[in-house]
């Protein structure tokens, strides 16, 4: 990431795909939170697409476990050209959510765009969840609970195989960081598909600087790496503006270093911002505490020397 790369910030301000209403004003709370500005006087130049249009969300009930699939399709086309178009300008996109669900357009997007590059690509999947629910597994049929599956290429025909292939990532292309909430039919695709989960537990005996070293180590400069940054990664006490938090997350400071470790790589070409809930916010403060690890996530050290 050097001063001559372009920010594109993309705005999907939708809820279509969370189980509770507010996530749809996490751009805007971003724009409060001066994101544009925190990154254009870090040296970017920084170009705010504004948001994306899309339907409302309905809160009907799922229909084959599926809530709203007709929407988050609709939500996920308009994602996937925008991220298609920002790569394709030779731009670095950074989605602001909007809920989960979008990360399947923007990953497969930049799925699409790394494959003609030939690069190898690594999503940094920062969340308590793990998002690897179907509409067969899934207890409430909340698509932002589906994000991962989806990308693997097990998921319904209408939100599988955008990249190209079937599958926009595969098993080993993914590290989870900070998880403690998994369903029990999730813990079985896990298993059965080998993903390399780096759970609480994990961070906890090995602390957050193994564990990135870890999952960061055959990152090289042929590598795409995209972190997909669920706000509810962070624990809550932290980062209060969530739909589906859980306690007994990373600290702000672990989450900290966690951004730097990644920046350190030179590799970030994509991002997402997503899960921001501002209805439950308290005074903005998950906005701020997103735009300080973006920060990070972008380049500003906390070394002295
Ligand atoms: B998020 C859940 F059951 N697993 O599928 C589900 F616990 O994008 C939660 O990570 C999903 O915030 C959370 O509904 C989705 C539930
Ligand atoms: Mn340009
Ligand atoms: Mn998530
Ligand atoms: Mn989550």
């Amino acid at each position: 990431m050097t001063n001559t790369t372009t920010l594109e910030l993309i705005g999907a301000p939708t809820d279509v795909g969370a189980s509770v209403r507010g996530a749809g004003m996490g751009p805007d709370a971003l724009r409060v939170a001066d994101l544009p500005g925190v990154l254009a006087r870090m040296g970017f130049t920084v170009r705010d697409a504004g948001n994306l249009h899309g339907p409302a969300t309905p809160w009907a009930a799922p229909q084959e476990g599926l809530r709203h699939l007709a929407e988050v399709v609709a939500w996920n086309r308009a994602v996937y050209e925008s991220v298609d178009a920002a790569l394709g300008a030779g731009h670095t996109p950074l989605l602001m959510g909007g809920d989960h669900c979008l990360a399947i357009g923007s990953i497969s997007a930049v799925a699409w765009h790394a494959r003609q590059r030939k690069k190898k690509l690594r999503v940094i999947w920062l969340d308590a969840h793990t998002d690897v629910n179907t509409n067969t597994t899934s207890p409430s049929g909340n698509i932002h609970g589906m994000p991962v599956a989806c990308l693997l290429g097990h998921g319904p025909a209408a939100l599988t195989g955008w990249s190209g292939e079937q599958a926009a990532i595969e098993p080993d292309g993914i590290r989870f960081i900070g998880i403690r909430s998994v369903d029990s039919e999730e813990r079985e695709a896990i298993r059965d598909q080998g993903l390399r989960v780096f759970d609480m537990r994990h961070v906890d005996e090995n602390g957050m600087r193994l564990t990135m070293a870890d999952a960061l180590h055959d990152v090289d400069e042929e590598t795409h790496l995209h972190v997909s940054f669920d706000l509810d990664c962070l624990d809550p006490d932290y980062a209060p503006g969530v739909g589906t938090g859980v306690r007994g997350g990373p600290t702000y400071r672990e989450m900290q270093l966690c951004m730097e470790m990644i920046a350190d790589t030179g590799r970030l070409g994509s991002l997402d911002v997503v899960e921001l809930n501002p209805a439950l916010d308290v005074r903005n403060r998950t906005a701020e505490v997103a735009v300080e690890l973006i920060e990070s996530l972008f380049g500003k050290s906390t070394l002295v020397r």
